[in-house]
């Protein structure tokens, strides 16, 4: 196992809570990478709770970030991660970062959570899903849930089949990796399935044949949590660094990492509808698990 590698992280604060970089710088601290967050937003907390207070970053301030590490020469960065982007000026430097940061290395892997929305609602103004094409053409690995599959591909994910179609035009898009994150698929019974699907797929060699392709599945908790993309990308981000050649070894293993936190969080649920409080990612109490992930047959994951 390889450790290392330097993170630039660009992604939402909030003070209480554990969403966007919250969630995912101290699990890459874990698992030993050196992470640079810088904070899109800051936000008192996110914004499931019905009301926050703070601020939102816009793309000059980003970009006099990115001049200030430049002017220091320290522009050095393995990996760039990004998750909610607010608005379209924000995503364009971010095309911008990527680019800068690849002058440096060019070997840089971006990986991109498309956070667009979830179960049919968007949670991004309207305008920025035609302009995400842009990020996504520079992606290395790109981590969409369902619904932002079916922005992305603008087809509708219903069967096995269907996703690995859509992760065949994603690939087309620029992406060498895709995980498409949580899927509920129809069932042959036409009961309600008790797993989620995730699909991974890789392309070894940019345009070349047919991508390598798997899935699997992740028994569902019955609860609600906020963070669990975020807390995902960062985990593949790491998994995938230390396991290259296995997007399928490295997707499990962040899978049973996940599984293990949500686990723990959804322990003290059991009475009644829980506060959004309690619903946040019980992350430091699960360090062990994010250390070293939980064999997957006792974590529901196959
Ligand atoms: N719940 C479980 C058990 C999962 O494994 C995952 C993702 O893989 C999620 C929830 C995340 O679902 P979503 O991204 O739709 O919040
Ligand atoms: O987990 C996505 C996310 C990121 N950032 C902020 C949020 C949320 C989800 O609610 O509120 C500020």
């Amino acid at each position: 196992v390889t450790e290392g590698g330097r993170v630039l992280s660009i992604q939402s604060h909030v003070v209480r809570g554990y969403v966007g970089n919250k969630s995912a710088v101290f699990p890459l601290q874990l698992l030993g990478f050196d992470v640079d967050p810088i904070l899109s937003v800051q936000f008192s907390n996110h914004t499931g709770y019905g009301s926050w207070r703070g601020e939102a970053m816009n793309g000059d301030q980003l970009w006099a970030l990115i001049e200030g590490l430049e002017a220091n020469d320290l522009m050095q960065y393995t990996h760039i991660l990004t998750g909610y982007i607010g608005s379209v000026s924000f995503l364009q430097t971010i095309v911008r970062v990527v680019s800068k940061l690849r002058e440096y290395n060019p070997n840089l892997v971006y990986v991109c959570d498309p956070v667009m929305g979830d179960q049919g609602k968007l949670y991004v103004p309207k305008d920025l899903v035609p302009a995400f094409s842009q990020v996504v053409a520079g992606a290395s690995l790109l981590t969409p849930n369902q619904f932002e599959a079916e922005l992305l591909t603008g087809m509708k994910i219903r069967t096995t089949a269907d996703a690995l179609e859509a992760c065949r035009l994603l690939h087309d898009q620029g992406p060498q990796s895709v995980v498409i994150t949580s899927m509920d698929l129809e069932t042959e019974d036409g009961n309600e399935d008790l797993y989620l699907s995730i699909l991974g797929s890789t392309r070894v060699v940019q345009d070349e044949g047919c991508p390598s392709q798997f899935i699997i599945r992740v028994r569902r908790i019955p609860s609600y949590f906020t963070g669990t993309g975020d807390l995902l990308a960062a985990l593949l981000l790491a998994w995938t660094s230390r396991q290259p050649r296995d997007l399928a070894g490295a997707a499990s293993k962040a899978l049973c990492s996940l599984q293990g936190v949500l686990q723990r969080t959804a322990q003290g649920h059991s009475n009644g509808s829980p506060s959004m409080a309690s619903r946040e990612l019980k992350l430091i109490q699960s360090r062990e698990e994010i250390i070293s992930p939980p064999g997957a047959e006792a974590m529901g994951v196959q």
